[in-house]
């Protein structure tokens, strides 16, 4: 096999020669963006043979392989991660150097793939690089989204969204796999027919698109692993159906040519919320099929009919729901396409399926209504009806005349296919991403399938992978980190916890401290060159940056500043150690509340920058268009993290780990992953506060919360809410924020008032809040705090993460 020779030189001459050969320029002459893609295309040789050698090595293993379904992969940036996981970072910046490029001003030009919404998208992200660091071998698959997540700008404190085409450039890193093109059918109807005394059914007058697979290299850290990030593009065969262009029909051909191509041309911007629209079912059996229809033709390859052997082969894990088709989809293989019988298919099928539930809100759950799933995917359908049938069946056995249960459990009911229900049936392995979610799970949301099969459950606390998080976004810290402890920690994340020691070194702490001031400087000018907006590096930098979500409580966040300004405003004596609010989120387009907190944020800042009292103790950053290259930089300088989520609603949290990983200090909810970084740092070095989740699941249940008392009884509370409507936020529309205090104090159409409990947290979170601004004033104890964060954020690893899941779900062997 030739590899390639990749010192200083060699990466010199490999990039001297690609500006000659693309452009037919030299190093002086060529733009960033030149320079970008022959710097990543030199990386992408030297990864490519390592891709052959790899699939070489798995040929000759041929040992299962997991293949990661999800209709989000948040990837961010590539070039900078590669090159790091290729230890090449000496060769590289030896290699620039001696060309005069400058490494930092050519990374930004690469596109970043936003080809997800949140945590769930960048978790299937840091799983696939902590899958090939562990030398797994494993297979993502998603859509190639022709447009990502939409960009954000504010315009007049709102925002507005702008479409994201990140292909424009075209792609370093993908490569057309043609040959594995596939066909996906929709619509038609189902018709049985006989083979001998064999019952068949097959789908006529559907309509067929072609699925084409492109690939991206996803390199292990310091390892021969290189796996595939597998992304599906929808084409129409239209183009090549001569005939209707012949005809006259050249219109006609062209639309539905669109038509069909339109399934891969946009990402669905909402995050924690399902819409039931047909355009997104069709992408989510798109993909599914097309994956599924791979996999079975490269286990053929090697084991021909032996379907036996499928589950010993391959494990489609199904993130979330979205990819639950999977289940149906390969009953449909195995029995229309291969012969098997129904019994066998589904034995073989729930051995090969495994599902990692994210979200237990109601309003997240898929559910699909029965006339359109029948309409667009007919046989899915009536493999649903069949495998619902059997399910009631058995139902009825363990819970006879439990009718209402039973239509809780049903994989139809209420005219609707509920897609967790056939995920939890249909699975050999159900989990959590936390423990507390994992145990929601079992106590609530499944609890009834819980009772009947204990052992399938089971909680896996999400992991980030620290090559991005760390190594790779905070270089300073790193170089810190390796100073004092070696680099150990790099391959083996656990490590980081020989650091707690040195929190009792002076020496060490000033440098940590350092380390910090160097990343808010960093975050500073990003602000001034983005945003024009100057910010004080002497100010806390305390920061809240997620989806923007009723749930995740920004209002919290706004509104506790709002009580602070109102404090300063009103009480001359009254300081505070300054502080710089960061906020980062974008928010749903159609999701109306959000995005007039959204406002509500940007109209506070700008009352408080009009003060020049105020301004001296509190500045608000709205951060623009949010995305995973400017968490890069946010996360590391910041000093406080926010996670402030109505306890047992969010799933996990990831952001979390990265904060703490970075050295800030959590004030939080005892909810999701916040739990185990509590249980990791220990009491004193975290602020929690507010209720704990049994407290609020007995609070919704007595109903008997009244946000008006409160609102009554605190006056803070009180004058702030009242000022949303007096015309102090918005002087020329004082209506704006009417929806908002509507929704806090009364609530409307039958929902209960604040369901997130806002006002029921206000007061403990203020209390968390003075406690820990007292404590940041002494420096001293505010610096251990921040070391040991980092010190046992060790766990959350997504090495770890992808550990338990090997060990507890699917059993893999590593490639040798
Ligand atoms: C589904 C069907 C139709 C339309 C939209 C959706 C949809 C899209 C995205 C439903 C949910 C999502 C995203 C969910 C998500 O990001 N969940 C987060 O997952 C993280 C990783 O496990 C957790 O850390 C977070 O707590 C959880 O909110």
């Amino acid at each position: 096999m030739p590899t390639t020779v990749y010192d200083a030189e060699g990466i010199k001459k490999s990039i001297v020669g690609k500006l000659q050969r693309y452009y037919g320029i030299t190093v002086q002459e060529a733009n960033p963006q030149q320079l970008y893609r022959a710097v990543a295309s030199t990386a992408r040789d030297q990864i490519m043979s390592k891709w052959m050698i790899s699939r070489k090595k798995r040929h000759e293993q041929h040992g299962k392989r997991v293949y990661y379904l999800s209709v989000e992969f948040l990837m961010g940036r590539s070039l900078n991660c590669n090159i790091i996981n290729l230890c090449s970072e000496n060769a590289y910046a030896q290699a620039l150097k001696e060309l005069d490029i400058d490494l930092s001003r050519i990374l930004p030009e690469e596109p970043e793939p936003a080809l997800g919404n949140g945590g769930l998208g960048r978790l299937a992200a840091c799983f696939m690089d902590s899958l090939a660091s562990e030398r797994l071998p494993a297979m993502g698959a998603t859509i190639r989204y022709e447009y990502g997540l939409f960009r954000q700008k504010m315009v007049d404190g709102q925002q507005v969204e702008l479409p994201d085409n990140w292909l424009a450039n075209g792609n370093v890193w993908e490569i057309a796999a043609a040959e594995d093109t596939c066909q996906i059918q929709f619509g038609g109807h189902v018709e049985k027919y006989m083979e001998g005394d064999r019952e068949c059914y097959r789908t006529v007058d559907a309509y067929t698109i072609d699925a084409v697979p492109y690939d991206m290299p996803i390199v292990g850290y310091n390892n021969e692993c290189v796996n595939t990030l597998r992304t599906w593009s929808a084409r129409s065969q239209e183009r090549i159906d001569l005939r209707s262009f012949g005809q006259g029909n050249y219109m006609k051909a062209m639309e539905e040519m669109q038509m069909a191509e339109v399934i891969s041309k946009v990402l669905y911007p909402e995050d924690n919320h399902y819409e039931g629209k047909m355009l997104r079912l069709k992408q989510h059996y798109f993909f599914t099929s097309a994956t599924l229809q791979y996999a079975l033709k490269n286990f053929k390859k090697y084991y021909g009919n032996n379907f036996d052997l499928l589950p010993d082969k391959c494990v489609f894990h199904i993130n979330d729901t979205h990819p639950g088709l999977a289940i149906p989809e390969m009953m449909r293989l195995l029995i229309d396409q291969e012969g098997l019988s129904w019994e066998m298919a589904s034995r073989i099928t729930k051995r090969c399926m495994a599902y990692t539930n994210h979200t237990v809100m109601a309003e997240a759950l898929e559910r699909w209504p029965v006339d359109m799933m029948q309409q667009t995917l007919p046989r899915i359908y009536m493999i649903l009806e069949e495998l619902n049938r059997r399910l009631c069946e058995e139902l009825f056995m363990a819970y006879p005349d439990q009718w209402e249960r039973i239509g809780h459990m049903a994989i139809i009911g209420y005219g609707q296919v509920h897609m967790a229900n056939l995920c939890v049936a249909m699975s050999f392995s159900v989990n959590g991403v936390s423990q507390l979610h994992g145990k929601i799970l079992q106590d609530s949301l499944f609890h009834d399938f819980y009772l009947l099969d204990k052992r399938k459950f089971g909680a896996i606390t999400n992991g980030i992978t620290h090559r991005r998080w760390l190594l790779e976004s905070n270089p300073a810290l790193t170089n810190l980190i390796t100073e004092a402890i070696g680099d150990g920690f790099k391959s083996d994340a656990s490590k980081l916890s020989e650091l707690a020691v040195f929190a009792e070194d002076a020496a060490f702490r000033e440098k940590f401290a350092q380390v910090k001031m160097h990343n808010k400087r960093r975050l500073q000018k990003l602000v001034k060159e983005r945003q024009g907006i100057d910010i004080d590096t002497s100010f806390i930098f305390d920061t809240q940056a997620k989806r923007l979500h009723e749930y995740k409580r920004q209002m919290l966040n706004a509104l506790h500043i709002h009580v602070l300004y109102n404090r300063i405003m009103d009480d001359p004596s009254f300081t505070m150690p300054p502080r710089l609010f960061l906020f980062g989120a974008k928010a749903a387009p159609g999701y109306g509340r959000a995005k007039l907190i959204i406002r509500y944020i940007n109209a506070l800042a700008k009352l408080i920058d009009a003060s020049p009292r105020a301004r001296e103790m509190i500045k608000i950053v709205y951060i623009e268009n949010y995305d995973v290259s400017t968490a890069e930089v946010l996360i590391p300088a910041t000093e406080i993290s926010q996670q402030l989520s109505t306890a047992g609603k969010e799933a996990s949290g990831t952001g979390n780990m990265k904060f703490m990983m970075n050295g800030a200090v959590t004030i939080g909810t005892m909810d999701g992953a916040n739990v185990e970084i509590y249980e990791q740092v220990g009491q004193d070095n975290i602020y929690i506060f507010g209720m704990r989740s049994e407290a609020v699941d007995r609070l919704y249940q007595e109903g008997s919360y009244n946000p008006m008392e409160i609102f009554e009884s605190n006056q803070e509370i009180k004058k702030a809410m009242s000022q949303w409507l007096d015309g102090t936020i918005f002087p020329n529309e004082p209506r704006t924020m009417h929806d908002l205090y509507q929704a806090l104090l009364m609530g409307e159409w039958g929902n209960m008032a604040d369901p997130y409990l806002v006002l029921k947290d206000f007061g403990s979170y203020n209390l968390a809040n003075r406690r820990m601004m007292e404590d940041y004033q002494n420096k001293e104890k505010w610096q251990k705090m921040a070391i040991f964060n980092t010190a046992y954020s060790g766990f959350f690893s997504s090495d770890r993460t992808i550990q338990e899941y090997n060990d507890q779900i699917w059993h893999i062997a590593p490639q040798v």
